[in-house]
């Protein structure tokens, strides 16, 4: 038996010289993350293959059930990412690893790919007290995914080369918004600066992640910025899109990173929500506010969740009536100072 060690022994939780151990003493893994990946999930997946390759691992599968967001499909390893779609037949892992989400629930179909008997890590920075892993590493101070798994190559002693530095760091950047979000901490700093010494283009990575956008997004952000409202003396911007929007821009859901963000990011704006039609009875909605307003509150009431700052929902009623019923109670709560 390899030594472990334990933090908390019923949730099976543990540090990460305990899950570095662990993975040591597995051959064959498979790794996963979270639908609808972004770059944190996506960057972690494959820093992770790196990770294991210089631990001198060679059969190693990534999978998710949506496909490598188009933005970060340049990453090292990338084409490597399997579709869910269809299960390599020889596929027999001897450890999973779930990053960036602490539910096998989170991961869909590719849930159907691990085997029963495989001991399941998960490495995640959600708050989420019941992580289904085995072997679990979980921590919100954690700025993202990434954060940790540089950690995890520092106590394994492991060399960060230039390729799992570029993974990584693509991974702490969008789960920070560049480092411009309240989870940036002196820590997140530091670990940037390790992965600038492995040599990668930070601005070249930047301008790739977060500057260039497709021809499609750039469509859909024109219908989207020319609709903007503003209501409650500007303390509220608000924005919609439709299921035929999508259709004729041909936008894949990856376009609509970030595009909530114009809502908020106008001067004396509160409270910036995106409303968008998935078919014609059901609606997502996504909210970014400042304090005191509570976005994760707000839509708790409407089956959502997130964060204070950040949430979204998917409600089952049509565009117009979820709209008319959120912007009313949004201007009421924004009237009483909450
Ligand atoms: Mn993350």
């Amino acid at each position: 038996m390899p030594e472990t060690h334990p933090v908390d022994a019923i949730s099976q939780r543990m540090d990460l010289a305990g899950i570095a151990d662990g993975l040591r003493a597995a051959s064959s893994f498979l790794i996963t993350a979270h639908i609808n990946p972004d770059g944190d999930a996506v960057g972690s997946m494959l820093a992770m293959a790196h990770f294991l390759r210089a631990l001198g691992k060679t059969d190693i599968v990534c999978v998710n059930d949506d496909p490598v967001p188009s933005i970060y499909a340049w990453l090292p390893g990338a084409q490597d990412v399997l579709s869910s779609d269809v299960k390599p037949a020889d596929l027999a892992p001897d450890a999973v690893i779930l990053l960036d989400a602490g539910k096998k629930a989170r991961v869909g179909r590719a849930a159907e790919w691990f085997p029963p008997t495989a001991p399941l890590f998960v490495l995640d920075h959600h708050l989420e007290e019941h992580p289904d892993g085995v072997r679990c590493f979980v921590d919100p101070s954690y700025s993202a995914t990434g954060e940790i798994l540089v950690d995890l190559f520092l106590t394994a002693n492991v060399p960060i080369d230039k390729a799992a530095a570029e993974c990584l760091y693509v991974a702490i950047a969008t789960d920070t918004g560049g480092f411009r979000f309240s989870n940036t901490k002196p820590r997140t700093h530091r670990y940037a600066a390790l992965l600038l010494e492995a040599g990668i283009d930070a601005a070249q990575i930047s301008s790739r992640v977060f500057e260039v956008m497709s021809p499609e997004k750039f469509e859909l952000l024109r219908r989207v910025l020319d609709r903007m409202q503003r209501e409650a003396d500007g303390r509220l911007a608000y924005t919609y899109i439709t299921a035929r929007d999508m259709t004729e821009v041909c936008a894949k859901v990856e376009d609509l990173d970030g595009i909530v963000n114009f809502a908020r990011n106008i001067m004396g704006v509160e409270v910036g929500i995106l409303f968008r039609e998935t078919d014609p009875q059901t609606t997502k909605v996504s909210i970014r506010a400042s304090a005191p307003f509570n976005a994760a509150a707000f839509l708790a009431a409407y089956g959502g969740g997130g964060h204070k700052a950040a949430a979204g929902a998917t409600v089952h009623a049509p565009l117009n009536t979820v709209r008319a019923d959120i912007i009313e109670r949004t201007i009421k709560l924004l009237g009483e100072g909450k």
